[in-house]
Order: C-alpha cells, then structure tokens, then sequence
C-alpha cells in the first residue's frame, strides 16, 4: 500500500467531527433552554485510526486513492439516546439539514434490519463541507443514533471483536446475541414508561432552574437588606424546600424577585 500523509488526510476529518459535535452540542443547549426534553442524550465523536482505516480499506479492496470516497466512517459522529423513540426525532432534525449545512449520501436502518450479530442502530452517511485556511473540501462522515441499551450492546461486542479478531467463539458469540435481545426488551420495557420518565425530568430542571433564582436573589439581598432580615428569608427558603413543593418555590421566587426588582435597576 502506498505511503499516505496521515496528518493532511486526516485534518479535515477531524474538523468536521469537531464542528459536527457543536451543532449537536447547540441542538441539545437549545432544548434545555426552552425547558424541553431533549432527544439527545449525549454526542461523541472520533477519527478512525490509520490502522484501522487501512485494514477496512483492505477488507474492502479500496485502493489507497479512493479512501477518501469509499470509507465513510473515518470521521464518524456518535448521536446516544435514552429511548427507542427517540432516535426517529434525531433522524428528522438531521434530515432537515440535509442541503443546508451537510447533504445526506445514505441511510442505514440497523434497527428495522437487525445485524446478524445482533448490532442495532440508525447510520445517516453525510457529505459535508470543510473550510480551511488550505481552501475547501467535502469529507463522508458516519453518523450513527443508538440508544443507551444499544450501544451499551455494541460496545461490547466491539471489545471482544477486536479480543478475537472478528472470530468470537460460538458460545460467546451465542450470549452476545441474548444479551442484543434483553437491550431490546430494555428499550420497549423502558418507552413503557417514558412519558413518567420525561415528566419526572422536566420537574427536576424546574426545580434546579428555581432554586438556583432563589439563592442568586438571596445572595444578592446579603448586600442591599438588614442582616436579621435576609436570614428569615433564608429560614422560609430552607422550609419550602425540605416541603419541596414546586408550586410554592416557584411563587416563593417570584416574591423575592419582585422585592429585588429595585436594586437590580
Ligand atoms: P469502528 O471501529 O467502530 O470504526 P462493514 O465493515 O461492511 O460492516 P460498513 O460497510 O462501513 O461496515 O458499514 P456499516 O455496516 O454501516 O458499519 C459501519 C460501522 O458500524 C462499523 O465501523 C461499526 O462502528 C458499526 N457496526 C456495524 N456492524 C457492527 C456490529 O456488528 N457490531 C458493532 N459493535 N458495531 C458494528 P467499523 O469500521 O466496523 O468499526
């Protein structure tokens, strides 16, 4: 195989997982802004290794010049969701995209289309565009939605593909598949109560949300109010939240921010 310059190759695979992972960064920061239950649970991202480029492009037979165009996965995107449902959000908020900020070259349903091995997930092949100081370029990149159960799986097995060189022993081979079935019965027993599971989030983000008002109201009362004064605001605060009630926390915080509104001005 001839002789690649690693850096040059790779530089705009590595820009455009770094961009790629802030606009879904931006996505996720954009539901929790508004206080929404975000279909992304978190996004990672990698450059495949030389070494495993080269050994995908000779499984492939790609000649060293067409890896640019055949091996689609050197910059690959990782999108982990908490539910099953989840991912058909994810898949429609990149193909609103497609033509805009990335162009989508294939979609791979790995969770209709259940691998042999057991592998379930969503890939969406993009082409997207990398400017540089060098000028522009398109690379291919991978993104792959799963869910945590299903990449709790992959992982795995990807561990013990790499242990045994892509010949895991039938027995484990065996268990791998029992395990890909309860990820799967995981998922559904868990879309059983996701609704209870959303709502309990955005309780708990209002609750964050509200608390943090208080203290930084109070905080600043320290400076403006009497002592004595600020501290039996600070004794009904650490009252209503060992009640804990929402409600009242938050009407609580309305009050202090009304009191405050003068010194804020
Ligand atoms: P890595 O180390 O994750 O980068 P092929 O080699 O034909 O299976 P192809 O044609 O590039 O792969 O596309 P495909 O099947 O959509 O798979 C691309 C990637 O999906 C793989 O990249 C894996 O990351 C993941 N994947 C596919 N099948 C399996 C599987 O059975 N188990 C696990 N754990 N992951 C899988 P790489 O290059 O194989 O590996």
């Amino acid at each position: 195989m001839e002789i690649l310059n690693w850096k040059e190759l790779l530089y705009p695979y590595e820009q455009a997982v770094a961009e790629l992972k802030v606009k879904m960064e931006y996505i996720m920061k954009e539901y929790k802004r508004f206080g929404l239950y975000c279909p992304i649970e978190s996004v990672s991202g990698r450059i495949k290794e030389p070494s495993s480029i080269i050994g995908k492009a000779k499984k492939k037979n790609v000649p060293v010049e067409k890896i640019e165009e055949e091996i689609e996965d050197i910059a690959g995107i990782r999108i982990i969701c908490q539910f099953a449902e989840d991912i058909q959000k994810v898949i429609s908020l990149i193909r609103r995209r497609d033509g805009n900020d990335l162009k989508i070259i294939e979609e791979r349903d790995y969770i209709e289309n259940t691998k042999p091995s057991g592998y379930r997930s969503y890939h969406i092949i993009i082409r997207y565009p990398v400017n540089s100081v060098s000028g522009y370029r398109e690379v291919l990149a991978e993104i792959q939605i799963r869910t945590l159960a299903m990449n709790f799986w992959a992982v795995n097995e990807h561990t013990l593909n790499y242990k045994y060189k892509g010949n895991i022993p039938p027995e484990i081979r065996e268990r791998l598949k029992n395990c890909a079935e309860a990820a799967f019965n995981l998922d559904n027993e868990m879309s059983t109560i996701r609704n209870e599971i959303i709502y309990a989030q955005k309780v708990n983000m209002r609750m964050d949300s509200v608390i943090s008002d208080i203290i930084d109201n109070i905080q600043n009362m320290y400076f403006k109010l009497r002592l004595s004064d600020v501290e039996k605001i600070n004794k009904q605060f650490v009252e209503l939240w060992n009640k804990g009630d929402i409600e009242e926390l938050e009407k609580f915080s309305a009050k202090l921010k009304e009191m405050t509104e003068p010194y804020r001005r």
